[in-house]
């Protein structure tokens, strides 16, 4: 059985927002077409608290995206985004988030940071999803969102690692690049084995 995963389509990934993805607004209209055809709709939420541990701004001295090395490895700091309860952490207005049926909430721990949606970044921290999936008889996930070198590579990847067919959606996903990260991320997807469809081959 299929589902549709739609990752951090939020306010502050699109233009304008605290940590934008280029063309991150672009998705919107695409996903909503999407998340009619799937009778399995699944979402994430960044969803952090004020002074995560992600945040550059925790950190002194450090500036938005530089790496340091957390207990769990290295982490890429962020400006501060997707605060609980802001503006910035809701769904982008014109997502329609009718037809999603679970709502994965991500990152709420200070300490540690969570791009995938089935793992935090310790990779052992699980989110829950892969039991929901597993006992609803999905087994086949179709990956939309944003953004596609951060939290779409790495519920992708741990997707695969689960033991699911993963599909990402290119017209469906957009990315960040931190110096290299998007061909880095699409050459590791394919590497795991997630194949790569376009939206129209799904509608
Ligand atoms: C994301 C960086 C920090 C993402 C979330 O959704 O890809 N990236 N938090
Ligand atoms: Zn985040």
């Amino acid at each position: 059985m299929d589902a549709l995963l739609i990752v951090d389509v939020q306010n502050d990934f699109c233009p304008g927002g605290a940590l934008e993805v280029p063309g991150g607004d672009q998705v919107v209209p695409t996903i909503n077409k999407l998340s009619q055809a799937f009778e399995h709709v699944v979402q994430t939420q960044d969803w952090h608290p004020e002074g995560h541990s992600s945040f550059a701004s925790s950190h002194e001295g450090e500036e938005p995206f530089e790496t340091i090395q957390m207990d769990y490895g290295q982490q890429v700091l962020w400006p501060d985004h997707c605060i609980q309860g802001s503006d910035g952490a809701e769904f982008h207005p014109e997502l329609n988030t009718l037809p999603s049926q679970l709502i994965i909430r991500k990152g709420f721990r200070k300490d540690i940071d969570s791009y995938s949606a089935f793992y935090e970044n310790d990779h052992q921290t699980p989110t829950g999803l892969k039991a929901y999936l597993q006992e609803r008889g999905i087994d086949r996930l179709y990956v939309a969102g944003l953004a596609t070198d951060f939290c779409v590579k790495w519920s992708v990847t741990d997707g695969l690692d689960e033991g699911f067919e993963v599909y990402v959606i290119e017209d469906a996903v957009r990315g960040i690049d931190v110096e290299g990260s998007l061909d880095a991320a699409w050459n590791e997807m394919n590497e795991k084995g997630a194949e790569v469809v376009e939206s129209w081959d799904l509608l």
